[in-house]
């Protein structure tokens, strides 16, 4: 197919009533006039554009470059520019972005457990926007929430010590009410924690070799190129769905890989869309989820990833030099990633027996339990425990060091749109999945590490084993919230402060 085509066939699909969310103004008279302006257009597509299921790729998968500071004083330091870009995701069509240091998504930050860091965020976009570390465990105050916003032409650093598990973490705005569109148009990008553990292990560790990181969003794309977002009560509800799949900002992505073994750290940078995914034809082996490793690998065909939530898998390649694989996303069919295996293994890396040795779990130690209840009560009131998010209320408030069950329940309310999938998000540090609707039989294989978000069907309750440990601040709260991101917008948000 030629690319005109490809995109027409795009775009004719996708562009119906939908509304362009730069409409002249929120870019600053960047463009001037003439952009489409209807936000008045309230049909839209903010559910259920489906994945086109792809049949050419031929854009080379873009790799984020990978930066490991500026050691300044015993601190490194990591200059970051959240800006305004033009991205050509088809060839000659321009499509407005932001992005950090880049037009769209930013680096790929390196960090190593024990460091001093300062990530320098500075808001050039044009708005105001915060800048989030998620899955990081960091002070409150260096968590880039509402109470860290940025003006435009302002900066912030966030300074901290690395103090935790190696894992995949990632960075996004987290601005209120914004939170959803600023992701959309681009901010955001992977932090790769290692530790001197993570680095001895003999698994593939060549970043953009074989150890390559993907990064999915779905877009929906106007006629003339352009995002679009659909402002309607159908996205805030049924969150925004596109149906055109980006990895690193890629359209139509082909990688060559090594005929050995291949690592591919799945983070869904997504609004809304759950993934399920597999390699055709091939079992992986699942090595690590959120926020740390499994203590075991796992073999699996599927990874299920709610918004934000990361998971590692490794695939074995060896053997079928000069033959493709295909990622493929089981929810949709669509294949999303074309793996030609090009080249001999250069190096012959393994998965071993045993990745980490995680805190063994004694419930003996729990002296709390929260219940949290997500839960819609009308047409864009999106709750937990009845309650809106206000950045000036502190929900609950939690001992450092104290040993909780969190008990998190998707309440259904009606038929049909009161039923929907939600996640749930903590910020400050990690938990443990204990159980899923009673059953700690019913924990997902990639739940069974450190996680940061877990992902919630209709009626499903989860119990999580929460510890907060070495920060505390009695006035600068953390968040927790539903993760699909124009829920998190609607007010599917509350805070706590560790004390
Ligand atoms: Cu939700």
């Amino acid at each position: 197919m030629k690319r005109r085509d490809f995109l027409k066939s795009l775009v004719g699909v996708s562009a119906v009533a939908s509304v362009a969310i730069y409409a002249k103004g929120m870019m600053g008279g960047m463009m001037g006039g003439g952009m489409m302006g209807n936000r008045g257009g309230m049909m839209g597509r903010g559910f259920g554009g489906e994945l086109k299921d792809l049949s050419s790729f031929f854009n080379p998968l873009k790799i984020p470059e990978q930066i490991y500071g500026t050691l300044k004083g015993g601190v490194h330091h990591f200059d970051l520019k959240m800006q305004l870009g033009m991205s050509e995701f088809f060839k000659g069509v321009e499509t407005q972005t932001y992005g950090v240091n880049g037009s769209y998504l930013g680096p790929t930050i390196r960090l190593k457990v024990g460091q001093k860091v300062s990530l320098n965020w500075h808001n050039r976009i044009g708005n105001e926007a915060t800048m989030h570390g998620h899955g990081m465990h960091l002070p409150a105050s260096a968590d880039g929430t509402v109470h860290q916003t940025m003006r435009d032409g302002s900066s912030w650093s966030a300074k901290y010590l690395v103090k935790q598990e190696a894992c995949t973490n990632w960075y996004h705005p987290h601005t209120m009410d914004k939170t959803a569109t600023q992701v959309l148009m681009g901010l955001g990008g992977m932090i790769y924690i290692d530790d001197a553990h993570s680095l001895e292990l003999p698994l593939p560790k060549r970043y953009g070799v074989d150890d390559i990181p993907l990064v999915f969003q779905d877009r929906q794309f106007t006629k003339s190129g352009y995002f679009s977002y659909p402002r309607s009560m159908m996205t805030t509800m049924h969150g925004y769905r596109g149906d055109v799949l980006l990895v690193n900002g890629t359209v139509a992505p082909y990688m060559e890989a090594e005929a050995g073994l291949l690592r591919l750290r799945l983070l869904n940078a997504s609004n809304s869309r759950v993934y399920s995914f597999g390699v055709d034809g091939k079992v992986v082996k699942l090595i690590a989820g959120d926020n740390s490793f499994l203590e075991r690998a796992v073999n699996l065909n599927r990874v299920t990833l709610s918004p934000a939530e990361r998971a590692e898998v490794v695939v074995d390649l060896s053997g079928i030099q000069g033959k493709k694989v295909y990622l493929k996303d089981y929810q949709s069919g669509a294949k999303v990633l074309e793996i030609r295996v090009t080249k001999k293994a250069k190096v012959a890396s393994k998965v071993p027996a045993v990745l980490t040795k995680l805190e063994p779990v004694n419930l003996k130690k729990v002296v709390k339990r929260r219940k949290f209840t997500l839960s819609v009560a009308g047409p864009g009131r999106l709750l937990i425990n009845s309650k809106s998010m206000n950045p000036k209320r502190i929900d609950e408030v939690v001992k450092k060091g104290d040993y909780e069950i969190w008990e998190v329940y998707n309440e259904p309310m009606g038929m049909g749109m009161m039923r929907m999938v939600h996640n749930f998000h903590m910020h400050g540090g990690h938990f443990r999945v204990l159980s899923r609707n009673g059953s700690s039989k019913n924990v997902r294989a990639w739940e069974r590490g450190y996680k940061d978000t877990v992902m919630l069907e209709p009626s499903d309750r989860v119990e999580l084993l929460v510890r907060h440990t070495d920060y505390s601040d009695a006035k600068v709260p953390y968040m927790y919230h539903c993760h699909i991101l124009e829920h998190e917008d609607a007010g599917m948000m509350g805070q706590f402060t560790v004390v």
